[in-house]
């Protein structure tokens, strides 16, 4: 195998020691042992061509690799696998002011793409904490979220271009960043979100926005689960909001400790939201918090100031992910319809509590577009796999409530290895076998990313 990477790369471009197959091997899912046999580092397309037809003659199995800062074990090598970085694949290629059209390779950090956006006067608004590390190729074969989805969308609706290699070894070219296209089906949307299994992303055309105005952000709390939604109602009703976060008492505790933070109010309370709006419409955001008090849904609340108020108030949300990481929590990712998120909350609430008596649950995330993370902690006298065990066995019981809303198993982390086995839950026979098929069209042989997203028999 290497002899024949050799070929292609040159050998400082073709790694097999321990250390970079542990490094490259996985991402931030620490639940599955990395194995992989190399990993390379592509510089240009034709190098990516060339490798997947060497892993269809050859029977190579390739997984590529973006920032790692996936959740569900998508860019996990655990079976002997070439891992394929786009580290070096990481340059801004073109941008058209006229367009508004930047072109990035993959492996693009998220934050260079959006300081390179600020250069031009523009902005590239997707972003979530791991924006520093993730890159652009990641974020589309995840179609990534984050926090200011109820105003910007999804990766999804920023790509209007992409450059691809099929699991064949053929190079497509989607959409050549049009704005209107109705000539047939747009493998650019199939490729969003695909996981790395029907094609390799190697560039891509991202639209770029007008900048908004200074935001400010508000930090409220709240005293029942029951009312987080009235107040995001009372809000949106008066104003346009950015972004509308939650998280729990436990969350936040956990993320003052780990960042030695202060609390943003000096009492604590149950629940808290993190919304963000224009500077301008602070009036009205106060109206709406004078409101929520009247009601009692709110108990207290901050106001950012400054800029940096603002960044300080967003790390008490940001920063929950990182400061739990060391408690290896099992990692729930769940959405449904904003008008089912108040019932959805309450079952379950149900089935946590009264499965998960014993444990730290932690409560958080998007809830203003439908979308709660929930992270059950392990606690230090189990060890990882029982703990795992035991969450997998409760997992299908929250996966019910989800399937009874016709909501998401995976909102925004993706299926990957970790939740391959529960797809049935938000996707149909006849979708799952759709999907087998379209992947026998993109990757006949299946060389990417194997196990990843569909079980491969009729299940
Ligand atoms: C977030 O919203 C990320 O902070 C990570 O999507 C969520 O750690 C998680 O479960
Ligand atoms: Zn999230």
């Amino acid at each position: 195998m290497i002899d024949a990477l050799n070929e292609i790369f040159s050998a400082a471009r073709v790694r097999t020691d321990a250390e970079s197959l542990t490094a490259w091997g996985r991402d931030w899912t620490r639940s599955v042992a990395p194995a992989p046999a190399a990993v390379v580092f592509p510089e240009q397309a034709s190098e990516v061509v060339a490798l997947v037809r060497l892993a269809n003659r050859r029977g190579f199995k390739l997984v590529p690799s973006g920032g790692r800062t996936g959740l569900s074990g998508g860019a996990v090598a655990s079976a002997g696998e070439i891992v394929v970085s786009f580290d070096r694949m990481n340059r801004i290629v073109g941008f058209n002011a006229t367009d508004r059209i930047v072109r990035c390779q993959a492996g693009v950090v998220t934050r260079v793409l959006q300081e390179f956006a600020a250069d031009q006067g523009l902005y590239y608004p997707v972003d979530f904490a791991s924006s520093g590390s993730s890159q652009i190729g990641g974020n589309i074969a995840t179609n990534a979220g984050g926090i200011r989805v109820i105003r910007h969308g999804l990766t999804r609706d920023w790509v209007v271009g992409l450059t691809v290699v099929t699991g064949s070894g053929e190079l497509v070219e989607c959409n050549h960043g049009l704005t209107k296209n109705a000539t047939g089906y747009d493998f650019r949307h199939l490729m969003i979100g695909s996981e790395g299994t029907l094609g390799l992303i190697l560039e891509a055309e991202m639209r770029l926005a007008a900048p908004p105005e200074p935001q400010t952000v508000m930090v409220l709390g709240i005293n029942r689960f029951g009312d987080i939604l009235e107040v995001l109602a009372c809000f949106q009703a008066a104003l346009s909001l950015s972004a509308f976060e939650f998280f729990s008492e436990l969350a936040l505790t956990k993320v003052l400790e780990h960042r030695q933070l202060r609390r943003p109010f000096a009492r604590a309370a149950p629940f808290y939201a993190l919304l963000e709006f224009d500077q301008g419409e602070t009036e009205q955001a106060t109206a709406a918090f004078e409101a929520c008090l009247a009601q009692n849904w709110v108990e207290d609340g901050v106001l950012s100031q400054s800029e940096s108020q603002a960044r300080d108030l967003w790390q008490l949300r940001e920063g929950i992910s990182e400061s739990i990481a060391p408690f290896t929590p099992y990692k729930n990712d769940v959405s449904v319809k904003v008008s089912q998120v108040p019932q959805f909350l309450v079952e379950v609430e149900a089935v946590v509590s009264s499965r998960y008596p014993d444990l730290e649950v932690c409560w958080y995330g998007h809830i203003g577009d439908g979308n709660l993370h929930l992270n059950i902690l392990k606690p230090d006298a189990l060890d990882v796999s029982t703990f795992y065990e035991r969450c997998h066995r409760i997992s299908p019981q929250i996966f019910e409530v989800v399937e009874r809303h016709s909501g998401s198993i995976s909102a925004e982390h993706g299926v990957g290895l970790l939740k391959r086995d529960f797809l049935g839950y938000s996707r149909t026979r006849v979708e799952r076998r759709l999907m087998r098929q379209l992947k026998a069209v993109f990757d006949p042989n299946q060389v990417l990313n194997p196990g990843k997203l569909l079980v491969a028999d009729s299940g």
